[in-house]
């Protein structure tokens, strides 16, 4: 099973992006593809149409546009749910602590991370962000 873990424009215009890795890596996720990338308007409107209904629509593809993100892909059984509970959740005012988004996160949308939610999610998320050239 393989999912995406996305380090957000903040974090790597910060330069924290290499703790955040390192981290991953020491819990034992095994990374097996990385790329930085910039999303432009159209590709980053693909990777969040289930959200392109709400009202935060407009100001997350600005937010994820801003500048780089930094996208790795995990191998491992099980990897989607175990990234899941890694991260922690959306708020990072609600995160367990420990979690990627109680250390890292600011607030719901600069939430330091993304993690892809179903092995579904997961196989379309990884096309657009490492099937392009
Ligand atoms: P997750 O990233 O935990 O799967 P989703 O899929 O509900 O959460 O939300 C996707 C992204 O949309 C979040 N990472 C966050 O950046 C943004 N977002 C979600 N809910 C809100 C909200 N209420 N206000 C602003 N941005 C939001």
């Amino acid at each position: 099973m393989r999912t995406l873990l996305m380090i957000k424009p903040e974090i790597v215009e910060k330069g924290l992006f290499g703790e955040i890795i390192a981290h991953v890596v020491r819990n034992r996720f095994k990374v097996v593809a990385l790329r930085m990338l910039t999303f432009n308007r159209q590709t980053a409107e693909k990777f969040y149409e289930v959200h392109r209904e709400r009202e935060f629509f407009a100001d997350l593809i600005d937010y994820i546009t801003s500048g780089p993100v930094v996208a790795l892909e995990l191998d491992g059984d099980g990897v989607v749910q175990r990234l899941r509970a890694f991260i922690g959740s959306t708020d990072p005012a609600q995160a367990a602590v420990g979690t990627i988004r109680y250390t890292y996160g600011a607030s719901i949308q600069n939430n330091a991370v993304h993690a892809s939610d179903s092995p579904e999610s997961a196989k379309k998320e990884l096309a657009i962000v490492f099937g392009g050239s």
